[in-house]
């Protein structure tokens, strides 16, 4: 055996020798001027053995350009219906419209009665206000045509008597018999006024109507006050209504 140690062995002495006596061995690698002041050595070569290592953690997300986005992906199917919303707010009070048109046609009545009626009995001395009505004629005998003519010329309508006292006042005026606003027709035998609303009054002679000759759909109003169904072609006199 050579009197000089190894060469291992001497660097365990000199390892030994330069560190505090009491570190132990892993304090050794930390506090060692010789370990922590080097220069860090190259990787060594595989091992015998050459297995891989074990896998590697994930690396950090790339540098690269992203993607264009994709197109949008395909319609989902429909959904149920929601539930109903909750009432509206009440509205705003609306403006007097009402009102002002109860007063318009108030004011128009006021000035049909007071202004409109007295010409037209300056026009037709034989006319007669009756309540709220005014039936005038021109005394001439025509067909219902000829009578329907002539009171929308005035803006009026084919009298027609709602009461007794109205059918008075169309008998006093109208001489040898005069036409009524009544048909019966289109509405199987019903009496109704020239806009299809039956009427309720009703002043027959005895046994009419009778629908003589199955063509009497005109009313005329008799001398003595009954009414008789006629051809609408007859010629009895004119006499309108106006009402306020
Ligand atoms: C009779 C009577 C009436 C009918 C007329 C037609 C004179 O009265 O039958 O019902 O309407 O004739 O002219
Ligand atoms: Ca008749």
């Amino acid at each position: 055996m050579s009197l000089f140690p190894s060469l291992p062995l001497l660097l365990l002495i000199v390892v030994t020798a330069s560190c505090i006596e009491t570190e132990n061995c892993e304090n050794v690698q930390k506090t060692c001027p010789v370990i922590a002041c080097g220069s860090s050595g190259i990787n060594g070569l595989p091992g015998k053995d050459r297995h891989d290592g074990a896998k590697g953690e994930k690396g950090e997300p790339g540098q690269g350009l992203r993607g264009f986005q994709g197109p949008p992906g395909k319609v989902g199917p429909q959904g149920m219906p929601g539930p109903p919303g909750l009432p509206g707010q009440v509205g705003q009070k609306g403006d007097p419209g009402d009102d002002l048109g109860k007063e318009f046609t108030s004011a128009r009545s006021r000035l049909k009665c007071h202004l409109y009626f007295p010409i037209l009995g300056l026009i037709f001395p034989s006319g007669k206000k009756v309540g709220e009505k005014f039936y005038f004629t021109n005394g001439e005998k025509m067909t219902f045509d000829e009578v329907k003519t002539l009171c929308a010329q005035f803006q009026a309508s084919v009298a027609i008597p709602t009461n007794a006292e109205e059918n008075k006042a169309i008998q006093d005026i109208a001489s040898g018999g005069a036409f009524l606003g009544i048909t019966n027709e289109e509405t199987d035998g019903q009496s109704v006024d020239l806009t299809g609303k039956r009427v309720t009054y009703q002043n027959w002679h005895d046994g009419e109507p009778n629908n003589a000759g199955s063509e009497e759909h005109c009313v005329t109003l008799l001398v003595d006050g009954t009414w008789n169904d006629i051809t609408c072609s007859a010629s009895f006199v004119a006499v309108c209504k106006y009402s306020a």
